[in-house]
């Protein structure tokens, strides 16, 4: 039997399950890539202080690293939250002594429930360091606008624009995810030639916690596979709507997307794909 390709998540532990490496691990679980992982911090909000992210050490992040490295070896990454500048430095110098490839940039800064996942001070470290190595950089609206140092998206022209504008810092791909505007999900990929839309109708749902995490593993996993960047996007996309049509919540609070949903259901979402520029 041909052995899966073996992804890593660099990423925050969201302790209930929907997001950052739990979400990371169940996607590559069912898209069938042998995950791994390095967490560098831990989300999690304590009853009496109120503390909600526990970032790791330098120490632990280089540890976890080096060990999957030596035993395992990885065919491609997915980074999610990384929280301060030194952690986003230490990951920027472990991949660049790495023979690591498909390097996906999730640039994480704010929970949809409002933690703030990075430091102010460290979106330049981000730009400078990290998204230059990326195949692809999967902002959403308000990542892609503080990537751009504050500018307003507010329709599909303007995250076409966005993506072309961010292309300039240096990664591959830019995927901006319209998914926080009104109407359908548009998303707009731009390869540094071409601009792309793939567009999903809007699932009328609450529960879409993780589901950023969720697609930019996605997108990891089909491109380890070995897909085009195109192809991964359209497959990767078709996952987290669906993931997110079968999104459910245990309690009052929102919950997460379903992995399995594809799987349980048969069925996965059509989406359409156009070019647009
Ligand atoms: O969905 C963004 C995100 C990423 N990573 C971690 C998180 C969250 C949201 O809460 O907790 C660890």
């Amino acid at each position: 039997m041909e052995l899966p390709a073996r992804v890593v998540t660099i990423a925050g532990s969201a302790a209930g399950g929907s997001a950052g490496i739990q979400a990371d691990l169940k996607t590559f679980q069912e898209l069938d890539v042998y995950g791994m992982s390095v967490v560098t911090a831990i989300v999690g909000k304590h009853p009496e202080t109120g503390k909600n992210v526990h970032p790791q050490t330098i120490e632990a992040i280089e540890a976890q690293f080096s060990t999957l490295n030596r035993q395992v070896g990885m065919d491609g990454v997915k980074i999610g939250m990384l929280f301060s500048k030194e952690v986003i430095g230490t990951v920027a110098h472990l991949l660049g002594d790495s023979a690591a490839d498909h390097i996906v940039v999730d640039p994480v800064m704010v929970g949809k429930m409002g933690s703030q996942l990075l430091d102010d001070d460290a979106i330049d470290k981000l730009k400078d360091e990290l998204v230059p190595m990326a195949e692809i950089i999967t902002p959403n609206v308000p990542e892609a606008s503080l990537l751009l140092g504050g500018r307003s998206l507010e329709s599909v022209e303007a995250l076409k624009q966005a993506a072309v504008d961010l292309h300039q810092l240096g990664a591959g791909n830019v995927l901006v995810k319209g998914g926080r505007l009104t109407g359908p999900a548009v998303d707009v990929l731009y390869d540094g030639h071409k601009v792309t839309s793939f567009t999903a109708p809007r699932v009328d749902t609450v529960n879409t916690s993780g589901a950023g995490c969720t697609y930019s593993a996605a997108i990891a996993a089909y491109l380890t596979k070995g897909t085009t960047v195109e192809k991964a996007v359209l497959e990767a996309k078709r996952f987290v709507t669906t993931a997110i049509e079968y999104g459910f919540s245990y309690t009052e609070i929102v919950g997460p997307t379903y992995h399995a949903a594809i799987r349980k259901s048969g069925v996965a979402h059509e989406i359409k794909v156009e070019t647009i520029g």
